[in-house]
């Protein structure tokens, strides 16, 4: 399927599109126009009063992710930062799919070992039968049903702050702390928008028009953010907070993935100096950079979105030595666990493959 003409300009897309590939043309691209991601969610929450029929409760949930995902990735991060790893499982999705979407093709049989179910779709379609929109990472499957209980990645980590605390590990990070949480929605509002899902409308627009002024919201944002942080050492406070947990894994991906694949170019994360020692020094916080894996994450990016990468190429770089240089950001203070103190090492079974991360 050849792109969409890229010189002229673009209608906008009347229909918000998932981030999956489209039935009828097998794209990712919104065909002559603007990517616009469709945010409609299963929304149901788990709560620790279970007011929406899903009670917080031990054993009872599967988290659904894929290591490319960066939604997923906030949703691993603050499952590690909090402690939850014995609380909430978690179920690895291969990083190559195809129309139906997410496999369990790493594990034994291709079958999550837990759910017993080989495609995500199966728990979507437990839940929804024929769920018509993307079946999408992460997810939270409740174990006993296999039914998909929420999608709604931006909901998920807040609730993993601020209902799961029963279940935290002692020294846990206040991620959401009722004082900064205007701050800090403000400030992940703006990286939603212009970064998070800035990179994607790059990546994904269909026309010249749409991309350039993805191109031109992203940059100004990031320089928007080296200014913020210049002379802060995390976003909002003097703490890791969630608007950290959702500006962290952007960054993580940018050279790996989003300044060749997507085409955001004007400078490499490791070219924009304050944003690079930001990006390392959260790298090297335990509970960040070992969930990362490069090789998965570039793999599922440039295997999965055949529209705008057709050979399939995987690239081989970049050098990933540079993420453990000092980055020098104590000298502006900041405490990153607050009162508290880091989480300790991976569990064993949830490691990324060696030689695929950069711990
Ligand atoms: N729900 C999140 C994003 C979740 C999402 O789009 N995840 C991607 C992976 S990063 C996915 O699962 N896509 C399904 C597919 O490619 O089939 C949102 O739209 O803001």
């Amino acid at each position: 399927m050849p792109l969409a003409n890229q010189s002229s300009p673009g209608r906008v897309q009347s229909g918000a599109s998932f981030e999956r590939l489209n039935d009828e043309n097998d794209t990712y691209v919104s065909a002559g126009g603007e990517f616009d991601r469709d945010t409609e969610y299963i929304t149901t929450r788990i709560t620790a009063d279970g007011r929406d029929g899903y009670r917080v409760e031990p054993g009872q949930y599967r988290l659904i992710v894929a290591r490319a995902c960066p939604w997923a990735n906030r949703a691993m991060i603050v499952r590690r930062l909090l402690g939850l790893e014995d609380v909430l499982s978690i179920g690895l999705c291969g990083p190559t799919h195809d129309k139906r979407s997410w496999t369990f093709d790493l594990d034994p049989g291709a079958v999550d070992p837990v759910l017993k179910i080989a495609r995500l779709q199966d728990a979507y379609f437990a839940r929804i039968p024929n769920y018509p929109k993307g079946i999408t990472v992460p997810a939270i499957v409740e174990i006993p049903t296999g039914k998909v209980v929420t999608n709604d990645f931006a909901q998920m980590t807040l609730d993993l702050s601020t209902e799961w605390t029963a279940y935290h590990r002692d020294g846990a990070p206040q991620l959401y702390p009722e004082h900064l949480r205007d701050e800090i929605d403000d400030v992940a509002g703006r990286i939603y928008v212009d970064i998070n899902n800035g990179v994607y409308r790059c990546g994904f627009a269909g026309s010249q028009q749409a991309y350039v002024a993805a191109y031109d919201r992203l940059f100004t944002a990031l320089d928007w953010l080296s200014d913020r942080l210049a002379n802060q050492r995390y976003l909002v406070g003097d703490t890791i907070t969630e608007a950290d947990v959702r500006l962290f894994p952007t960054l993580a991906r940018f050279d790996a993935v989003y300044h060749g694949h997507f085409k955001c170019n004007r400078h490499k994360l490791t070219e924009m100096p304050v944003l690079w020692a930001y990006a390392r020094d959260l790298f090297q916080t335990p509970g960040f950079g070992d969930t990362i894996d490069f090789e998965q994450t570039k793999q599922t990016y440039h295997i999965v979105h055949t529209d705008i990468n057709p050979t399939r190429i995987v690239p081989k770089g970049p050098d990933l030595d540079n993420w453990h240089t000092p980055h020098g950001r104590e000298t502006l203070g900041g405490r990153p666990f607050g009162e508290g103190n880091p989480p300790g090492p991976t569990p064993v079974g949830e490691r990324v493959q060696a030689g695929y991360g950069a711990i």
